[in-house]
């Protein structure tokens, strides 16, 4: 179990765990081995964990990219539902990177809450659109967001929030339970298995989903560093991993434990049906219109 003891004794995202003891659920693994958290509903007081914060003064950076049609086809709702559901009460700035700046919605945000609009390249290759977002992300903490905010989150733009992503979710270094494996067996995780590729791994923790991932600005910089670093290797050695960026962060997380796990409430396909296990759907998985978005 995770304790505030624990959570201490490891100074495990000391500044927030430090006056919160987590209170537990016994259906579901609520501690990784190295004692880190994982966030299920049940687990927490939001309003205390919105009160540190607050007084902690953090500010949130949320990232997210919407090339070619994926503009159009997911980023008004998903920038409208982040308004009703993601760090309610906190500084939020959102980050969007475009190929065209100009067909990005206008928003009407309350104070505290700001959109910036920064303006990519559209790579030929999906592959390399996904892919390339660990450098974009990179140089805009280094030459924008750590100056503005405490932490950034770095979101897939296909999905819908649909409750609360709250204060909860904020940690030194956080990654994401993919809802597809957080109750298989290992041998399923589709870790990268070329041990020509540095995304490769023959065992790990868990399989994240890289469709969200966030923590400390320098944390996450740190992270996306070198999952572009393998990328950029792997393409001199022209290899490219089996999931691309997810599989450089799978790589990456195991050798860096995150300090914050997300139980897959935080990213849920409602494919999958009714599960026991999921008492709030925070974040949606959007249709994902392949036909239509995925051709050339
Ligand atoms: C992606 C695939 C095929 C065709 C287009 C695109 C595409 C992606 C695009 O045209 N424009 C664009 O902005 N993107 C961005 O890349 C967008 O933010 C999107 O959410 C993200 C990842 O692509 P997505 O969401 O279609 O891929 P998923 O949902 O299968 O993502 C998982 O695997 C990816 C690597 O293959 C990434 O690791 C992603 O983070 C994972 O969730
Ligand atoms: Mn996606």
């Amino acid at each position: 179990k995770c304790t505030l003891e624990s959570a201490m004794a490891l100074n495990l995202d000391n500044s927030v765990d430090a006056g919160l003891a987590l209170m537990s659920r016994s259906d579901v693994q609520t501690c990784t081995y190295w004692r880190a958290p994982i966030i299920w509903e049940g687990m927490f007081d939001a309003q205390l964990y919105d009160q540190m914060h607050k007084e902690g003064g953090s500010s949130v950076a949320l990232t997210v990219f919407a090339v070619g049609r994926y503009l159009d086809a997911y980023l008004p709702k998903f920038l409208n539902s982040a308004e009703s559901h993601f760090m309610l009460g906190l500084p939020v700035t959102y980050y969007v990177f475009t190929d065209v700046p100009e067909k990005v919605p206008s928003l009407k945000l309350p104070p505290l809450r700001s959109l910036r609009v920064i303006k990519v390249e559209k790579h030929s290759r999906w592959q390399d659109i996904s892919m390339m977002r660990m450098k974009t992300i990179s140089d805009a903490i280094e030459s924008d967001i750590r100056h503005r905010c405490t932490h950034v989150f770095c979101f897939d733009v296909d999905q819908v929030f649909t409750g609360r992503f709250g204060s909860e979710a904020l940690g030194d270094s956080v990654a994401l339970l993919h809802a597809y494996y957080y109750r298989l067996p290992k041998m399923l995780y589709t870790y990268d298995r070329n041990p020509k590729s540095k995304a490769y791994m023959k065992t790990g923790d868990f399989y994240y989903h890289a469709a969200v991932f966030g923590g400390l600005c320098d944390r996450v910089k740190a992270l996306a560093d070198a999952c572009y670093q393998g990328i950029v290797e792997d393409k001199q050695n022209d290899v490219e991993a089996l999931w691309h960026d997810e599989s450089h962060l799978n790589k990456y997380l195991w050798l860096h434990k995150p300090s914050r796990v997300l139980s897959p409430e935080y990213c849920w396909d409602p494919v999958i049906g009714a599960n026991g296990d999921i008492r709030v759907s925070r974040l949606l998985w959007a249709p994902k219109l392949y036909g239509q978005l995925r051709v050339p």
